[in-house]
């Protein structure tokens, strides 16, 4: 077998003697990966030129092929037209190729795109598509002679897009749709009604947007309890609705409507508030979170509004799954609520099974049984696994990591990975949070979202069929405009398209995929679309050397001339040109930007701190979390200091025990004080250390208590923070630190875990 790099530079050899002086040149190195590319030696190459014809052998493929044209002109500059000779031919054969699987043939003879459907010829489309030099004026480019053969790892490739924290027009969905489609994408959820605004034109209930769709105003920031008072709303009529449905049908993608129930309905229970366990007023929410306000489980009209709901939404909406969220729904009304209580106690659970949690499976079974009738699938939020859902066409989409996907498998139910963990585009992606727009507080960047793997482990092969695919979900708490949607989305949706395209035993080289991207950001920029551009900026690796100093490399994914300053001035101004690794030994600010065409990257920006223990080795004696120790112990003195981001490889994670360690350092050296940093975070289960102990020694072996101390716990919420504590002791030599931090092993009353143990990140080690 060749190597994939092999058969491209192969050909690109060949090919340029061909070729005249200015033809550029096809790369069939693409996102996502194909599965299969082999060169056609000796055979001449194919020039696609101004005036191609594009023929389909079946009339269905013509909407494809008017993509094709279009894409070829505004990608790579070449019109189609009605050339004879050689041409581009799309073609079916469902007979011996898979659904989704395509072949794709260029020789002189022409280009022919042969999938076992429509929507694998347009997969083959992309793949031509994408494979062409984007964004120059060509008159010609040279396609090297090749044979395809591809097709996706998973069935279901999914993207979410919520309209309703924000709404985005009909143009920008369909813009969305199109981004997707270039992805080869083939379900587009839709999260088109929560608490902050309902967006689904409904003939027999008008008030859910009359009353519903707009707000009065939104929250500032991060709940910060001020608010901007400017309405804001809109939502789609259901002439809007069919269109877009037909819109993403012509691009072979299947829209999921998602109406979020019986939580998340505040814009609905503000129209109808007999809907609810108290019978409101209710107000469309102007700040984030999950209300306690929910749809009542004990009143049989909810039931009927529900059906009815359904019932108009399937006229709508012909898509075979149907979600209904799940997810998310406090049963605090439904505990005070006679009619609820009534239909709890009604439900005679069996033992160690909450009766409330059972309501909500009554409630979503009942919407089950009446999508069923539509013949409809239901998708719900793993939550709904919780109360005991018994249906085992049901699919579950797992978002609280991997582990509700673990179960639905091995329940015999299909189930679709959205851990937030690796695929929640409103997470930042870089750790530079200062110059990103306003995110949620979590952190996936491009290389997480590319090193996912959905298959849960443990699964036996029966039960990984179950694991349909994967999907990013892009809410919009702080997405405020379409094209900070896109920047969200772009590139890590290009990430989670290879991984659910491109098989599992394919090398998943992150270095290669930037190198990929690189070139498909031309696509993105000829296409208009907004994408983010981390990828091209300064990478910054850091080393611990002999003698305690750091050693750091810079480098860009291209050779890029890279600029720095140490002083902390303005790289594009004053910096010096980036030779070879730097080593550090006093405080310094290292500054660094790359350089392109005159154009300066976004900088990095790195405080590089010293102290008695940087540099020096740590032994770690309990250990971390599994999935946050990232490099381990080195972290810890590397004089680099973890900024608010707790998963960014800056912090080690402990849970439920101590962290205990031994710094080394090197030689008896006079100390009087050791400190470490914490990382509060308190939305995620992150408490700040509730003690400390340190001791000494000369020879690693017989050590002396030397400070103590314990930390108040939070009484109340307070905001999130990232402390330091400092231990004191009298001065005195020693070779050996070791170090004792305690976790909170009872999360207080006034936290939502209230009673579970705590996690603690910590980084920096200090000693002085
Ligand atoms: C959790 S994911 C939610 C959403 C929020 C999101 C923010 C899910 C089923 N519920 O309502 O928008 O977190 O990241």
């Amino acid at each position: 077998m060749f190597k994939l790099t092999d058969i491209i530079t192969g050909l690109t050899l060949l090919a340029a003697p061909v070729c005249a002086a200015q033809t550029l040149i096809a790369d069939y190195d693409i996102i996502p990966r194909p599965r299969q590319i082999a060169a056609d030696d000796g055979a001449k190459p194919y020039i696609l030129r101004d005036g191609v014809r594009v023929s389909v052998a079946d009339e269905s493929l013509r909407p494809d092929a008017g993509r094709l044209s279009q894409l070829l002109s505004t990608v790579s500059g070449i019109d189609t037209g009605d050339n004879s000779g050689a041409g581009i031919t799309l073609a079916l054969d469902s007979v011996s190729l898979p659904r989704e699987g395509y072949r794709m043939k260029i020789s002189d003879n022409g280009v022919t795109i042969t999938g076992g459907s429509g929507a694998a010829v347009m997969y083959g489309v992309n793949t031509l598509v994408k494979s062409l030099p984007a964004g120059t004026d060509a008159t010609s480019i040279s396609l090297p002679a090749v044979e395809i053969c591809d097709a996706p790892r998973f069935p279901y490739r999914g993207a979410h897009f919520d309209v309703s924290r924000h709404f985005f027009p009909a143009d920008s969905v369909r813009k969305f749709i199109d981004i997707l489609a270039l992805h080869n994408i083939n379900n587009f959820h839709w999260h088109l009604t929560d608490d902050q605004g309902w967006r689904i034109e409904s003939k027999v209930f008008p008030r859910l947007t009359e009353v519903g769709s707009w707000r009065s105003g939104t929250v500032i920031g991060n709940n910060s309890g001020r608010y901007d008072s400017i309405p804001h709303g809109g939502f789609y009529t259901q002439d809007e609705l069919r269109d877009i449905v037909g819109y993403a049908a012509e691009r072979h993608i299947n829209v999921i409507p998602e109406v979020d129930m019986p939580g998340h309905m505040l814009a609905a229970l503000s129209a109808y508030p007999e809907l609810g366990c108290t019978g409101g007023p209710y107000e469309i929410w102007q700040m984030w979170g999950v209300s306690d306000d929910v749809l009542c489980a004990g009143n049989p009209e909810v039931y009927s509004f529900i059906d009815t709901l359904l019932d108009e939404l399937c006229t709508i909406f012909p898509s075979p799954m149907i979600h209904i969220g799940g997810d998310e729904c406090p049963k605090v009304r439904w505990k005070e609520c006679p009619r609820c209580q009534a239909a709890a106690a009604a439900l005679d659970v069996p033992e160690g099974t909450d009766p409330y949690e059972a309501l909500q499976a009554k409630f979503m079974s009942h919407a089950v049984r009446h999508l069923a009738g539509h013949g409809r699938r239901v998708i719900g939020w793993d939550e709904i696994l919780e109360g005991g859902i018994a249906d085992s066409t049901t699919i579950i989409q797992s978002w609280r990591g991997m582990g509700g996907a673990g179960e639905a498998a091995c329940r015999g139910m299909d189930t679709f990975l959205s851990p937030t963990s690796h695929l929640y585009f409103d997470y930042y992606q870089s750790e530079r949070t200062d110059l990103e727009p306003l995110a949620f507080n979590g952190y996936v960047p491009l290389k997480t979202v590319y090193e996912f793997e959905p298959v849960p482990v443990g699964l036996t092969p029966e039960q990984e069929k179950h694991i349909i695919g994967l999907q990013p979900n892009l809410w919009t708490e702080y997405v405020t405009t379409f094209r900070q949607a896109q920047y969200m989305e772009l590139p890590r949706l290009a990430a989670a398209a290879e991984v659910g395209w491109t098989p599992r035993e394919a090398p998943r080289d992150f270095d290669r995929f930037e190198k990929r991207l690189n070139r498909m950001f031309d696509t993105y920029d000829a296409l208009g679309y907004n994408h983010a551009e981390h990828i091209r900026e300064v990478k910054i690796h850091s080393s611990q050397t002999e003698d305690g100093g750091i050693q750091i490399v810079l480098s860009t994914i291209d050779d890029a001339p890279i600029l720095y300053t140490t002083d902390g001035s303005d790289p594009a101004i004053s910096g010096k040109p980036y030779t070879g690794p730097l080593t550090l030994s006093s405080d310094m600010r290292l500054r660094a930007v790359a350089c392109r065409d005159g154009r300066y990257t976004q900088g990095i920006d790195e405080k590089v701190e010293f102290n008695k223990a940087t540099g020096r080795t740590v032994t770690l004696l309990t250990e971390p979390v599994d999935r946050f120790t990232y490099d381990g112990a080195k972290l810890l003195t590397d004089g680099r200091r973890g900024g608010r981001l707790f998963t960014t490889g800056r912090w080690i994670g402990y849970y439920n025990k101590p962290m205990e360690a031994v710094i080394d350092l090197d030689k008896p050296t006079e100390i009087s004080s050791f400190a470490f940093n914490t990382d509060v975070l308190y939305g995620f289960w992150i408490f700040d250390a509730v003690g400390a102990k340190v001791w000494t020694s000369e020879d690693g072996e017989n050590f002396t208590l030397v400070a103590e101390e314990e930390y108040p716990e939070a009484t109340e919420r307070r905001p999130d923070f990232i402390g330091t504590h400092t231990l004191k002791f009298a001065p005195h030599k020693a070779r050996y630190v070791k170090v004792r931090i305690y976790t909170q092993d009872t999360i207080p009353a006034w936290h939502p875990g209230a009673g579970r143990p705590g996690f603690m990140f910590v980084d920096e080690f200090m000693i002085n």
